[in-house]
């Protein structure tokens, strides 16, 4: 306890420190890329506002807020962790109530240290992010212009990289074919890529999701079910299937981190559209979506259709649409942000494929890819699908339309 805090429970003797709680959902683990404390706040009654202030150890104050409402507030803090060190650290929260002062202490766990990491680390110094902020994630605070962190398949010598690469990595002549299909066509075509046994067990899982309703899950319909790979086993595997790693650790040189699954037993029938702004990396590209064939996809079945080479088309942010951030209603962002795509799209002329595929069969596109769901002309066909979303280990995840963390699932344990 404070000597001053003393002071103030001396003459106030039921004065209570305004720092009710502070809580992290992942709190077990370390701490990379974005970070969440939510801290609730109540002032002292006849006191005036309180300020929240945020240090780390010894360090000067990085954050400050005031906060005058006499209620219990909950303040968001979002923590940049790559602009903190690797390892253990101390999160100092003091409120200042009059001339009083209380202060808690969060201690976590820190890792940044990839070298993806390390170089998001200085692109952030560069930039002058900061350490903690409150409301939304947003691509202001990052240079996404910044020449030094974008990844090898966005640069204009990438096919000369591949070269190095395929050598260094003893890639075979599939692999380069791959990577450079990634390179020039923005996605990769895997045909009979998944284990037929765990390809069998999912398809058993699927109709058990239908017949229990899981998360939603119903037949005929178009909507997508989220996050079945926490419910069957063989979905997890799924989303972490080595194969499909292997050729994401190639693309991202770091370790893939999974973010989420969806699952579609019937067409999306989505608007074409580049997934940067619903799941958005920092530095842009480290994020890559697979799309798992269930079933055999046949024609009129509302196909996901992928537009050739419209991956290297300018990535559209919120706040370059002038899009303010979604809270429940998708309006604005259709108005502003989809439009845009469409036009995009069209301008180019880019050659758009109807992706057919046999069960087992994976298309990994790029983060800038545009693509979508097209209309269902014959609705009673069924198109079981997974898609999930992975990000590299050492970027920063975020949702640019919500404002909200991204999710990386921890590298499972060797
Ligand atoms: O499978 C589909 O129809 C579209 C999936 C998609 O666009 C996505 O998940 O980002």
């Amino acid at each position: 306890m404070s000597q001053i805090l003393e002071e103030a429970t001396a003459l106030y003797p039921a004065l209570e420190s305004p720092l009710i709680n502070a809580h992290h959902a992942d709190v077990a683990r370390p701490w990379s890329g974005l970070a969440e404390v939510i801290v609730e706040v109540q002032p002292n009654p006849g006191l005036g506002p309180v300020t929240l202030e945020v240090s780390f150890e010894n360090n000067p104050t990085v954050f400050a807020k005031e906060i005058a409402d006499p209620g219990i507030s909950q303040v968001r803090l979002r923590l940049h962790t790559h602009l903190l060190p690797d390892g253990p650290v101390v999160m100092v929260l003091t409120a200042k109530q009059d001339k009083f002062i209380w202060d808690a202490g969060l201690s976590f766990q820190v890792n940044n240290s990839s070298s993806l990491g390390l170089a998001v680390r200085e692109s952030l110094q560069r930039r002058g992010t900061p350490v903690v902020f409150d409301g939304p994630c947003d691509s202001q605070y990052y240079d996404y212009k910044d020449a030094a962190v974008v990844p090898w398949f966005d640069r204009t010598d990438a096919l000369e990289y591949l070269k190095t690469l395929a050598v260094e990595e003893n890639l075979t002549q599939q692999e380069v074919g791959r990577l450079k299909d990634f390179l020039e066509r923005g996605f990769i075509v895997m045909e009979d890529f998944i284990d037929k046994d765990l390809l069998q067990q999912v398809g058993l899982e699927l109709e058990d999701a239908i017949a229990k309703k899981v998360h939603g899950a119903e037949w005929g319909s178009s909507k997508r079910i989220e996050p079945l790979h926490t419910v069957y086993p063989g979905i997890r595997k799924l989303w972490k299937y080595e194969p499909i790693y292997r050729v994401l650790s190639l693309i991202f040189r770091s370790t893939p981190r999974a973010c989420q699954t969806l699952t579609y037993f019937f067409g999306s029938q989505q608007d074409a559209h580049q997934d940067t702004v619903h799941l958005t990396p920092f530095p842009a590209g480290y994020m890559c979506g697979v799309w798992v064939a269930i079933d055999d996809v046949r024609p009129d079945s509302g196909e996901l259709e992928v537009y050739v080479g419209s991956h290297r088309l300018p990535r559209v942010y919120m706040k370059d649409a002038g899009c303010p951030k979604v809270d429940g209603d998708w309006t604005q962002l259709g108005k502003l942000v989809v439009p845009r795509w469409r036009e995009m799209a069209n301008q180019h002329g880019f050659e758009r494929i109807l992706y057919r595929p046999k069960a087992g069969s994976v298309l990994i596109w790029h983060e800038n890819l545009m693509h979508g769901g097209t209309v269902r002309k014959d609705p009673s066909l069924s198109r079981r699908s997974i898609v999930s979303h992975v990000f590299a280990d050492g970027c920063i995840c975020f949702y640019d339309s919500t404002g909200l963390l991204g999710h990386m699932d921890p590298v499972d344990p060797a």
